[in-house]
């Protein structure tokens, strides 16, 4: 088989760049290791930042999102007991929408579908040969066969654990990680959320996050020690621990029920440089990790697909290569910024096990000048509503 684009991963990252590429008469294949049902039965990112709502849009894929999505122009911050709330809009002029991962990947596969373009599944052995040479291919195992798709170009889109980044040669790479000593304890649950915007908590307790899907939807996560199991946590030990740590008013109404999702997810900051080798590109979490803290990972994947999507256009429309030679310089400069907040936003609302009475007091400190300083909560959210590409 021969396409121009040979995209590794059916993640958001592959999807919208399949999508994107189409509309623009570009030939893509997705290549895919799991199922679409498993794909779509990953419970993940909810608040996408207008750039990446943008290229939905660009994509032809927005109208579901539109429609369904809810716009927040701020957030609320609790630190014992005292919320404040940063006015994104009121800041900024923009807002986030809360629209899930689920959904838009469900929207961008129904896109594919009806646009006949390639997708296939259950894909193994995947290998990236030649991305240095002008003739680069991909092989791999599909229904028991043995396939080879030659192309122009490879997306490496394929997550935290595809083997993309690991084709590039270790001597090439550098790797760049923090890991923090908890991780999150995120439930789904068929209820009216607290509040109506996001409430992100800091407590003696830890830390705990109070977010949504929809009217009738809501996602809640508290921190937990890494060496918590999911099936130990019962859902009333959950509800109550969560009620211990957010503000009195919204433990009061909180409405619990059955939870119809339960995970834990570890923390960790990643970046792989460069992201590009020859005509291989990484793109989203192949190459990058954020601690979700500041609901950055899907939107750096965003951010990241913009500058290879334009990158390819300017090769195959105007046969100038400089986007796609930038790329890896563009998509860092914009990815190292989302780390920065990430890391920052949650040494600012997490217990750490080492902390002092000393580093407890700058915490506090911390927290007391984003709630008293306006222009500690425009830099806030700026950051949050995104930076621009
Ligand atoms: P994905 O989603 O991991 O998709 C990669 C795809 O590649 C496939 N794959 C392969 N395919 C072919 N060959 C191989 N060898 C392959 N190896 C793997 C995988 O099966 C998969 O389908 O990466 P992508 O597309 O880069 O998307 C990244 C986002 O999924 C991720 O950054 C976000 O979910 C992170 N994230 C959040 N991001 C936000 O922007 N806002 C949020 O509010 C937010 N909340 C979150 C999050 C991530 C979380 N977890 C569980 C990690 C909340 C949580 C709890
Ligand atoms: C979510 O709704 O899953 C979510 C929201 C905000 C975050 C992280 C996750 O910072």
């Amino acid at each position: 088989m021969r396409t121009q684009v040979c995209i590794i991963g059916g993640g958001p990252s592959g999807l919208l760049l399949a999508q994107l590429l189409q509309k623009k008469g570009i030939e893509a294949v997705v290549l895919e290791a799991k199922t679409r049902a498993y794909v779509l039965g990953r419970i993940r990112a909810g608040v996408l930042e207008s750039g990446f709502a943008d290229l939905m849009r660009q994509a032809g894929v927005g109208a579901r999102m539109d429609a369904g999505g809810i716009a927040h122009k701020g957030a609320v911050i609790s630190s014992g007991n005292t919320p404040f709330r940063i006015d994104f809009q009121g800041l900024t002029s923009t807002s986030v929408l809360i629209y899930g991962q689920t959904e838009l990947t469900r929207d961008l596969y129904d896109a594919r579908a009806q646009s006949g373009g390639e997708i296939v599944f259950n894909v193994e052995n995947v290998e990236i040969n030649d991305p240095t040479s002008d003739a680069p291919f991909v092989t791999y195992r599909a229904d028991g066969t043995a396939q080879r798709i030659d192309c122009d170009f490879i997306a490496g889109c394929d997550g935290f654990h595809g083997v993309s980044r690991h084709s590039i040669p270790a001597g090439i790479r550098t790797e760049y990680e923090k890991i923090y000593p908890f991780g999150w304890l995120g439930v789904l649950s068929e209820t009216p959320p607290v509040h109506h915007e996001l409430i992100y908590a800091d407590s003696a307790r830890g830390f705990a996050l109070c977010s949504m899907r929809s009217d009738h939807l809501s996602r809640y996560y508290i921190q937990c020690p890494l060496s918590d199991h999911v099936e130990d946590w019962s859902d009333a030990a959950f509800w109550a621990e969560l009620k211990r740590r957010i503000p009195e008013g919204a433990a009061d109404r909180l409405i619990t029920g059955t939870s119809i999702e339960k995970s834990i997810a570890p923390l960790r900051s990643f970046v792989s440089e460069p992201m590009r080798w020859g005509r291989l590109f990484l793109c989203g979490d192949a190459a990058h990790i954020v601690p979700p803290t500041g609901a950055k990972g899907l939107n750096t994947a965003a951010s990241d697909i913009h500058y290879l999507f334009h990158g390819l256009v300017q090769h195959y429309q105007d046969r100038d290569d400089s986007g796609l030679e930038r790329y890896s310089e563009k998509a860092l400069a914009r990815v190292w910024k989302a780390e920065r907040f990430s890391w920052w936003m949650t040494n600012l609302l997490h217990r750490f096990p080492d902390q002092s009475a000393f580093d407890l007091k700058i915490q506090a400190a911390d927290v007391a000048f984003l709630r008293e300083n306006q222009s500690a909560q425009r830099v806030f959210a700026e950051n949050y509503v995104g930076l621009p590409y």
